[in-house]
């Protein structure tokens, strides 16, 4: 796997986190990676995978070769948040204008009747620390059907931000204002726009690649076996989105239950990586979930081949 990933002269440093920093690639349980390359230095940031009432931190992982992990612990706690009382989780971090963005979701409106949903913290540095910016969720409602969380957000080489989001199901995509705290509308004057593909169950990720728009979205139950990733192209960053295929699923010699990930390109180049949770064979509670990445392979038609999964 390292042979792979350090595609120009990154240095080998003599001590490596986990296993010679293979898969698993940083240590303990966390889960929903999304990541960002800022200034040279790739970052990731997860949830800290505890389960619903102990879930009340984030910490951040980055590098410069994606083999030699830094921890930066706490960079965003519910201690900090008015609104959040339990659990955080499904950090999702953009850069704009020389700030640092991460949505997260917070509190359980489904299962707790408080408020809750999607918010967004901002810090001057990717390390945070990253504050609260509204005082209250950027979205605290079901629409179309869609639990507010698990965002991922996309700017466009136009400048237009987009939010896709949603459990239970469902997926919106959304637009943000160049304030990145507060919702445009679509074309239509509508906000929430449901953009739903077949088998979606939550975890939505968007990416370009050569001019095309690719939704990802994880399908099948986050605490089973057969959690997986699927995805779909696009001509427009709003759909249609068709499902083409199961790209990533559990492998019965590797791991179980991979899924909720996010995409990363090596800067000037078409290196792809899709960065996600997985379960080790050895385990079935549904937080035992670790960070795993491998190689993302297109055909030259841009569809996507399938995800062989590295057991390092
Ligand atoms: O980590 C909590 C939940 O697990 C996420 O919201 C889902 O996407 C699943 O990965």
């Amino acid at each position: 796997l390292i042979a792979m990933l350090v595609p120009s002269a990154a240095v080998a440093a003599p001590e490596y986190s986990t296993s010679e920093a293979g898969n698993p690639f940083v240590d303990g349980w966390y889960a929903d990676p999304d990541t960002e390359v800022y200034n040279g230095r790739y970052w990731v940031f997860p949830t800290t995978s505890k389960g619903y009432y102990e879930q009340t931190s984030l910490d951040a992982f980055s590098s410069t070769d994606m083999v030699n992990w830094t921890k930066h612990p706490n960079v965003l706690n519910t201690a900090n948040i008015s609104w959040a009382k339990y659990a955080l989780w499904a950090p999702a971090p953009v850069q704009r204008n020389g700030k640092y963005y991460l949505y997260f979701a917070a509190n359980d409106i489904q299962n707790n009747s408080q408020l809750g949903g999607i918010g967004v913290a901002v810090a001057d540095r990717p390390e945070g620390p990253y504050k609260d910016a509204l005082g209250k969720p950027l979205i605290s409602q079901f629409h179309n059907g869609a639990q507010p969380i698990d965002q991922d957000v996309f700017i466009d080489d136009d400048g237009q931000a987009y939010m896709y989001y949603g459990g239970w199901h469902h997926a919106n995509v959304v637009k943000l204002n160049p304030d990145m705290t507060s919702l445009a509308t679509h074309a239509d004057g509508s906000t929430y726009k449901e953009i739903t593909p077949e088998n979606y169950t939550e975890g939505s990720y968007m990416f370009k690649r050569n001019g095309r728009y690719y939704l990802m979205w994880s399908e099948g139950g986050w605490t089973g076996p057969d959690y997986s990733v699927s995805y779909a192209m696009s001509d427009s960053p709003t759909g249609p989105f068709r499902k083409l295929d199961k790209v990533l699923a559990q492998d019965p010699a590797v791991a179980r239950g991979s899924g909720h990930h996010s995409v990363v390109n090596v800067p000037g180049t078409d290196i792809w990586y899709i960065v996600y949770h997985r379960r080790p064979l050895s385990e079935t509670d549904g937080n035992h979930r670790q960070l795993a990445y491998d190689r993302l392979y297109f055909n030259s038609d841009g569809t996507i081949r399938r995800v062989a999964m590295q057991v390092k």
